[in-house]
């Protein structure tokens, strides 16, 4: 079975599952639900059904797929997969306000529409029902010491993804950001939330708390490549795929790596000083300043540089998968997977 077979076999069970945690209790909670459902892709901003961008559903699919490759059957991993796409979709609705992004997968995002009171609200809501959505392992008949690990496991990575965003919020308003401290953020951002993905599949299906950190890691590597990944779209991807505008990550003048390549510089004080004093003066940069930028970070292979950097952390994830000694479909799957990734345009 291909990779894409598999995948179109699991998303409309992940598809089925989280609709059936959002499900709207009442028909006086139409508006809020509606809220919800159309941030999950699902309905148009008058609430009327449509099929949107719902997003890659990428977490949930790496937890399914490492519960199969485990052995076990990954239908008794359905809640935990939910649980952290819920937990991924509640951090994208309050990023966006904290960003103030007007466009989230090409649609305008829930706090546009509704304002900001109720895009927290939404976001609190979809926290709440991906713990909910865990608390179901135990129907799927899981002992009690692998839910209690599984719910530690989500709620340690949402911590670091507060941690993380908290980082990356501070690091606007600085020029000194280093290479260790942007790998320290992206670990606790975005990395740690895959991991948990990994993580969760394995505590379902497996007591070895060995294979455990394998799959943890091979999440928490892919994790790493992915955010890079995503720094070098976000200044170089193509604006029609992504869903947002191109270099809007350079228009705001986010830490992203290919820029703390090139503030790190010290032994081109010329190009880090050009790139410091774009980077130092207030508000967002025009046209023209973001091309002037786009050409420094040319001139410093900066995109190569935040590649080779992807890539190195891509093998690392895929070492962690050898390291398990497991060889079957899922487990091929996931490596598939993982190169694709690294190839994505969106
Ligand atoms: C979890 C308690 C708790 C708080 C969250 C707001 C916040 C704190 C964290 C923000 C974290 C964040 C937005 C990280 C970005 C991660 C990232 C690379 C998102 C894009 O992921 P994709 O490409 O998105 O998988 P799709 O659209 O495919 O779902």
């Amino acid at each position: 079975m291909s990779l894409q077979e598999t995948f179109d076999i699991l998303l409309p069970q992940i598809e089925a599952d989280l609709q059936e945690v959002t499900r709207t209790p009442h028909q006086s909670l139409d508006t809020y639900y509606g809220m919800l459902h159309y941030h999950l892709g699902w309905v148009d901003h008058d609430l009327h059904p449509v099929l949107a961008n719902s997003g890659k559903r990428l977490r949930p699919v790496l937890c399914l797929l490492s519960c199969q490759a485990l052995g076990a059957n990954l239908q008794q991993a359905i809640p935990a997969a939910s649980a952290v796409e819920l937990i991924h979709n509640f951090s994208l609705v309050h990023d966006d306000i904290q960003d103030a992004s007007p466009t989230r997968r090409g649609r305008r995002t829930v706090w546009d529409i509704w304002g900001i009171a109720q895009g927290i609200n939404v976001g609190d809501g979809l926290f709440v029902l991906a713990r909910l959505a865990l608390h179901r392992l135990g129907d799927r008949g899981l002992s009690l010491s692998r839910q209690q690990a599984a719910t530690l496991a989500l709620d340690w990575a949402c911590l670091a993804l507060c941690e993380g965003q908290h980082f990356d919020m501070t690091f606007q308003d600085r020029l000194d950001v280093d290479l260790d401290q942007y790998l320290w953020m992206i670990h606790h951002k975005t990395a740690a939330l895959l991991a948990a993905a990994t993580q969760l599949g394995a505590i379902v299906a497996t007591d070895d708390m060995k294979l455990i950190r394998h799959y943890f890691l091979f999440g928490e590597n892919l994790g790493m490549a992915f955010q890079i990944q995503d720094d070098i779209l976000g200044i170089w991807g193509d604006e029609l795929v992504m869903g947002k505008s191109a270099a809007t990550d350079i228009r705001d003048k986010k830490k992203t790596l290919p820029v703390i390549y090139v503030l790190s510089q010290a032994d081109d004080r010329d190009i880090a000083g050009q790139l410091t004093e774009l980077y130092a003066q207030p508000g967002p940069l025009d046209n023209s300043g973001i091309q002037d930028v786009l050409s420094i970070l040319d001139r410093a292979g900066a995109r190569q540089y935040a590649e080779e950097m992807a890539s190195s952390y891509h093998h690392l994830a895929l070492q962690s998968l050898e390291q398990t000694g497991i060889e079957n479909v899922a487990q091929s799957h996931l490596c598939e997977l993982a190169v694709t990734l690294m190839r994505r345009t969106a």
